[in-house]
């Protein structure tokens, strides 16, 4: 039965859609199917990448700042993934406690990814559930990582608006200029406002910026305070999000951003497919046997049996 759930999906079906999210994240290869059919319904969400050190307040933040779209009547999807505690299924028990004041509400689609998910950055099932919460129609997409090297920097590679959170104090905006976090932020949000040392993050974080020169069509990233537990600052945080998006539009970046999007995606469908059909021809084929024997005979290496078996698909 192909593509029972994606039409569901298209006709707003929310269960469909939490259905194939499982199935994605269980990897069944009918799931693929559905995805080429929700694929020319996307492209339409606007997506939002929230990255950060654990703690700092990412999925607080979120829910305020889903409370302040669903005011302007913005419909949201949610992914959230915590690789911290993998046996949980994903995220932390307080998100889904803290999630559940928008529980009732049609306009949130909130997910947890389960870390194996995630495979550490951005994965193929994140992008395929960022296009099913597309193909639903949501106005915003926001995806929260936790940023805390380069590979979960991935996310800010196919947002369209990367926010980094910070929080006064532990000395994570060190941590996060060493990991290259910063230079991908539009909008870099100092959460806690209400603790000490908030001022003195502000001030680095303006140091550093001035450090930079920036041309002026360039968007210059936009610091904004936070108390997300009593939701001070989510307003101005829509606000600056808003904001980058018009810039983008305007300047043609938006355009970009989508391009560079899909050209991941298509390099991952096609190292995945050239990984199939390898992995099925090394079960039936002799010359793989062959060159699998060679490689544990040394005979050849790694890289030259990889170099004949791209001559050999080419052909
Ligand atoms: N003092 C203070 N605590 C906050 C604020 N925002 C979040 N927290 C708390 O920080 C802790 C971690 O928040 P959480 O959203 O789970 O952080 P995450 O790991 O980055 O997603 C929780 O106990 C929150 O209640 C804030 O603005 N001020
Ligand atoms: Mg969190």
């Amino acid at each position: 039965m192909k593509k029972r759930l994606a039409n569901k999906i298209l006709a707003g079906n929310i269960l469909a859609a939490a259905k194939l999210m499982t199935e994605i994240e269980n990897g069944i290869p009918e799931a693929v199917a559905e995805l080429d059919t929700l694929y020319p319904y996307t492209g339409k969400a606007y997506i939002v990448g929230v990255t950060g050190p654990p703690g700092v307040g990412k999925s607080t933040l979120v829910d305020a700042i889903v409370g302040t779209l669903r005011k302007e009547n913005m419909t949201v999807g949610v992914l959230a993934t915590d690789p911290t505690s993998p046996f949980t299924g994903g995220a932390l028990l307080g998100d889904r406690v803290r999630m559940q004041k928008h529980s009732l509400d049609q306009g949130v689609f909130i997910r947890s990814l389960a870390s194996r998910g995630w495979g550490g950055g951005l994965s193929k099932a994140t992008i395929s559930m960022i296009h099913i919460m597309d193909a639903m129609n949501r106005d915003v997409i926001l995806v929260e990582t936790v940023g805390a090297g380069q590979a979960e920097t991935d996310i800010t590679r196919v947002a369209d608006t990367s926010i980094v959170v910070l929080s006064p104090g532990a000395g994570d905006e060190i941590q996060m200029m060493k990991a290259g976090i910063l230079e991908a932020a539009d909008i870099l949000v100092i959460n806690k406002a209400d603790k000490e040392g908030a001022d003195n993050l502000q001030r680095e974080l303006e140091t550093m910026l001035g450090m930079k020169s920036y041309l002026p069509d360039e968007w210059r990233p936009n610091i904004i305070l936070t108390e997300a537990i009593c939701d001070k600052g989510a307003k101005e945080l829509v606000a600056a999000i808003l904001r980058h998006r018009d810039f983008l539009i305007s300047s043609g970046g938006l355009d970009k951003c989508r391009k560079q999007r899909v050209k991941l995606e298509l390099i991952e469908a096609t190292e995945s497919s050239i990984k199939d059909y390898i992995f099925q021809q090394i079960s039936k084929d002799d010359y793989f046997e062959q060159l699998v024997d060679d490689l544990a005979q040394r005979r050849t290496s790694p890289h030259s049996a990889a170099s004949k078996i791209i001559s050999q698909f080419g052909k």
